[in-house]
């Protein structure tokens, strides 16, 4: 009697424990600590205004696709390991332009998985309008909003 009451009870304590642990996870603490989740799309379109809000947006020619409308947008939001796969719409080494329609900075590197070999800084609402001018055009392969790890050059 004593045994089956105790078992009750480490039993009733354990799913306690679990449905603790379910509400953890439930929890939206991601959003408040980390960089909020990571998107991507992908159309076509020039000028800075193409670009939604809250997004920064590659270019696949200078100036915002000025001369070429039918021309690819890499529209992004958060951090993209590496630009050349499939779940960042294959936008590496593409970039010639750049607008970051967001209130982050965002860091753009040469190199996928945040290498800083070469590191370019947008601060928020700002705009590179030819890469070419850092030698860096058809060559950015990874972004970040993280502070830490932004550009240190
Ligand atoms: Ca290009």
């Amino acid at each position: 009697m004593g045994n089956a009451r105790r078992t009750l009870a480490a039993s009733a304590a354990s799913a306690f424990l679990a449905i603790g642990a379910l509400a953890a996870s439930a929890a939206p603490v991601a959003a408040d600590i980390g960089p909020g989740p990571s998107t991507y799309e992908k159309k076509t379109g020039s000028g800075p205004e193409a670009c939604p809000e809250d997004r920064y947006c590659l270019y696949d020619e200078p100036h915002f696709n000025r001369a070429k409308p039918t021309a690819t947008i890499w529209v992004y939001k958060g951090t993209q390991r590496n630009l050349h796969s499939a779940e960042s719409g294959a936008g590496g080494d593409q970039a010639q332009s750049i607008y970051n329609n967001t209130d982050d900075t965002i860091s753009v590197y040469r190199d996928w998985l945040y290498s800083t070999t070469q590191c370019l800084l947008l601060p928020p609402f700002s705009v590179h309008s030819d890469l070419s001018m850092y030698y860096i055009e058809n060559a950015i392969s990874s972004t970040s909003t993280l502070p830490a790890l932004q550009c240190r050059n």
